[in-house]
C-alpha cells in the first residue's frame, strides 16, 4: 500500500490548473518519448517530486476496487491551448467523480494512431491524428458510479453542433474537428484506454473524505 503526501493530494485535487500533471504515466518507452518531446518542457525534478510524494495508506492499481467504473478522459490540444483544463477538471470534480490519474503529455502520432485505432479506416483519421499531435494533451482517469456513460453525457455529442448547452462540447466549442475533449464510449474501451495511457502504478486508489456525502442509500 502506498499513499500520497499532502503535496500530491493538492496536485490531485487541483481545480483551475491550466497545465499540470502528476502521478500519471505511460509505459516506459512512452514515458521516454514524452520526456524527449520538444513540445513539453516539464522538468524531471517536478515529475520526480510527484512520484516521490507517494507515501501512505492509499493503494495504486489499474482497476476500480468496487462496482464503480473508471473512464478515460483526455483534454485535446485545442482544449489545452484555449485554457480550458481547469474548467473541465472542475466539472468532473463538482459532479463527485474521483480523479485517479492525470498527466499532461505530448504522446506523438504513433500513440494517437493506437488510441484511435478503431477509426483508422475513416477519411478524417489522418487529420484527426495530426490535430491530436499538434500540442500537449491532458490525460486523466476518473472513477465513479456510471462514470463512463455519465462522462459521455457530460461531454455532449461528438459534433458540438448537436451538443446541448450545459455539456462541455455544447458550452466550449463549435466544430467536430476541434471538439476539445475525448471520453471513453464503453467500460471495456475505458479499461483499454487507461491501460494504454497509464501504468498500473500511476493509477491511484484513494478515498476522498467527502465520499460518504457523494454516495449513500436511504
Ligand atoms: P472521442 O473518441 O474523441 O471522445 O470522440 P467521440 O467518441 O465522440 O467520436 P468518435 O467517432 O470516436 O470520433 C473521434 C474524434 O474524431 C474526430 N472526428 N472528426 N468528420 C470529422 O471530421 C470527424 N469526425 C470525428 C473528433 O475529434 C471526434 O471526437
Ligand atoms: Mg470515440
Amino acid at each position: 500500500m502506498r499513499s500520497f503526501s499532502f503535496g500530491a493530494r493538492v496536485l490531485a485535487g487541483a481545480t483551475g490548473i491550466s497545465a499540470t500533471f502528476m502521478a500519471g504515466g505511460l509505459a516506459k518507452d512512452k514515458y521516454n518519448q514524452y520526456q524527449a518531446s520538444p513540445i513539453i518542457s516539464t522538468t524531471p525534478t517536478l515529475a520526480a517530486v510527484a512520484r516521490d510524494a507517494v507515501k501512505g495508506p492509499f493503494s495504486l492499481k489499474a482497476e476500480a476496487s468496487s462496482a464503480k467504473e473508471r473512464t478515460f478522459i483526455m483534454i485535446k490540444p485545442d482544449g489545452v491551448q484555449r485554457g480550458l483544463v481547469g474548467d473541465i477538471i472542475k466539472r468532473f470534480e463538482q459532479k463527485g467523480f474521483k480523479l485517479v490519474a492525470i498527466r499532461m503529455m505530448a504522446p506523438g502520432e504513433a500513440h494517437l494512431r493506437e488510441h484511435y485505432a478503431d477509426l483508422a479506416a475513416r477519411s478524417f483519421f489522418p487529420g484527426l491524428v495530426k490535430y491530436m499531435a499538434s500540442g500537449p494533451v491532458v490525460a486523466m482517469a476518473w472513477e465513479g458510479e456510471n462514470a463512463v456513460k455519465t462522462g459521455r453525457v457530460m461531454l455532449g455529442e461528438t459534433n458540438p453542433r448537436d451538443s446541448k448547452p450545459g455539456t462541455i462540447r455544447g458550452d466550449y466549442c463549435i466544430t467536430v474537428g476541434r471538439n476539445i475533449i475525448h471520453g471513453s464510449d464503453a467500460v471495456e474501451s475505458a479499461n483499454h484506454e487507461i491501460g494504454l495511457w497509464f501504468r498500473d502504478e500511476d493509477v491511484c486508489d484513494w478515498k476522498p473524505c467527502q465520499e460518504d456525502m457523494v454516495y449513500g442509500d436511504n
